[in-house]
């Protein structure tokens, strides 16, 4: 894997993807705690009664930002690994890797300090410009293998 500098880069970014994901997390508790806004019974009352189990809107804020980012980064892992295994250019494949970990720390950040629209769509549509470039490389490198017959070289 060391030797693999495009499975480098992806891990890289990857994990810094990760990372901001357990960030929007822990800020989720931060503002549960804040707006006394608790998803279980046990936990509110712990935190005052069970009057506090109870939804808030800057809550709900942060739970959308952390469920969009599973829509995108989940499918990133996979095509970003796919991607690296199709020996890319590296400079090609660190820029796709780079847009995307851009755009996606930009969208988390418009989507939590509710930055004037349309910054975090602009984001979001940035950050899907790779994946998709990705998934057709992904197609045209594997679309070979299933569509003609082992046996026929032809396609080689
Ligand atoms: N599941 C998304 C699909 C489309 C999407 O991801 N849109 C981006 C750019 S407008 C977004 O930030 N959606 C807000 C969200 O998922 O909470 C939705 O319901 O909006």
């Amino acid at each position: 894997m060391m030797e693999n500098e495009v499975f480098l880069s992806f891990t890289f970014y990857s994990t810094i993807l990760i990372l901001k994901m357990y960030a929007v997390a822990i800020i989720t508790g931060q503002v549960r705690l804040r707006k006394k806004a608790f998803a279980n019974p046990e936990d509110a009352l712990r935190n005052g009664g069970l009057q506090f189990c109870r939804e808030d809107p800057d809550v709900e804020r942060c739970r959308r930002a952390h469920r969009n980012d599973m829509e995108n980064i989940f499918p990133f892992l996979f095509l970003g690994a796919i991607y690296s295994l199709l020996d890319p250019s590296p400079t090609v494949a660190r820029i796709h890797f780079l847009i995307f970990c851009v755009g996606r720390i930009v969208h988390t950040i418009a989507y939590l300090l509710q930055l004037r629209a349309p910054t975090r769509s602009v984001a979001y549509s940035l950050a899907q410009l790779p994946c998709f470039s990705m998934a057709l490389q992904i197609l045209l490198a594997t679309t070979p293998y299933w569509c003609f017959k082992p046996e026929d070289p032809s396609h080689l």
